[in-house]
Parts: C-alpha cells; structure tokens; sequence
C-alpha cells in the first residue's frame, strides 16, 4: 500500500516500482559527476531513454566539466514517459564525516530547485545514493524526507506531485518509516 505526506494541502507519495515507467514531467537519475550512466537506476533510466540521455549528457560534460556532488543538471527523456530527466550527483558513503549529510539533502534540493526553474510540475525521486554509493538507508531516508518536505513547505505553490519510486521492499520500508515520524524529523 502506498504511503503519503501531507505538507500543507500538497500529498507527497511513496510507492515501489520501477521510476523508468513514471509519466510525471521529471524523473531524478541518481548519476555520477561524469554522466556516464553505467550502473543502477541510472543505466535503466539511459537505457530505456535511449541515445539522446547520453547525447545530451556527453554534450553537458563537454560544456561544465563535470557535476559537483549534490548539484543538478537536466536532459530531455528521449523514450522515457517522463519529460525531463534531472542528473543529480548523491554523495559516496565514506563513513558520515565527510559532509554525506548535507550533501545528500542538496541534491533534493537542487533537484526542486532546478525543476521549479523550469516550471516542472511533477517530479519523481529514487533513493539517491543507497545503491551502488552505499548510503545508509535509514539515515538517506530520513534527510530525503525531511529536505523534501521543507522545500515544499517553503514552496507550496511550486508542484502538483512530488514522489519517491523506490525499487525494492526493503527501501521502500525504510522511506515509509521516515515518512510516518517526519513530523519530528
Ligand atoms: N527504478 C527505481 N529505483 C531503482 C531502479 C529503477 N529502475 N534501479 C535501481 N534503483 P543506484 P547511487 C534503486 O546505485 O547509489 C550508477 O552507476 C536502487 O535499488 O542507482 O546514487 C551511477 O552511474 C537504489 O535503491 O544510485 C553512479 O555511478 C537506488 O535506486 C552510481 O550508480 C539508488 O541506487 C550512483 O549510485
């Protein structure tokens, strides 16, 4: 059964499945700072969108360099359902005194912020950094949840649906859980 939040009169979801699938305007692809889609939800999300995901990635790279660790870029979908798909680079886990945390909470943030600019109503979100960058779950969680809420609570007119997509039982769990304490998160 799918969770939600209320934050004023907006309703944030969590539900589990596959975010390549998801019709809302953005999707987030937890990345890397080359854009080189080469594993996790990031292949699926390159794979599925086909080239110009990694076109339009290539080309951005060419321009900035690289993308720092919690900011956020965007490209076209190209095959995917979505509109839009929103690059955002999660922290590497090096054990929690690297700056992880705020980090992690930047790229909800700059996520949002960067849809807002460009006038996307719905956004999905995968659990940044609890895959391949080993995030501790519990911990990501509780940050993505709490950032999330925030930012809408200070924007409440910015979005129709904001959501997280989450893979497997055990992360989605992890997010119901944040979700039923967030008001004292
Ligand atoms: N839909 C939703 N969530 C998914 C999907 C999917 N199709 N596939 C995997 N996940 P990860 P990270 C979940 O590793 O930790 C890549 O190589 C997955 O189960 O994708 O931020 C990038 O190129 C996990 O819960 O992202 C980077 O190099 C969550 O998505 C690096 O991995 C995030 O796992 C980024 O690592």
């Amino acid at each position: 059964r799918d969770l939600m939040i209320c934050v004023g009169d907006k309703e944030i979801h969590i539900k589990q499945g596959d975010i390549t699938a998801e019709t809302s305007d953005a999707i987030v692809n937890p990345a890397n700072s080359q854009l080189l889609h080469g594993g996790g939800a990031a292949l699926a999300i390159a794979r599925k969108g086909g080239r110009v995901i990694d076109e339009q990635s290539h080309n951005l790279i060419r321009r900035i360099g690289e993308v720092p660790v919690s900011k956020a870029v965007m490209t076209d979908a190209g095959e995917l359902p979505c509109k839009f798909v929103i690059h955002t680079v999660g922290p590497v886990w090096h054990g929690g005194n690297n700056g992880e945390a705020e980090l992690l909470a930047g790229c909800y943030r700059n996520s949002l912020q960067l849809a807002m600019e460009h006038g996307i109503r719905s956004v999905a979100f995968p659990s940044i950094s609890t895959g391949v960058y080993s995030y501790p779950l519990k911990q990501a969680a509780e940050i993505a949840v709490r950032t999330v809420r925030t930012f809408i609570k200070e924007h409440p007119e910015a979005f129709e649906d904001v959501m997280w997509v989450l893979f497997d039982d055990r992360t989605k769990q992890a997010y119901d859980e944040a979700i039923s304490c967030a008001e004292t998160l």
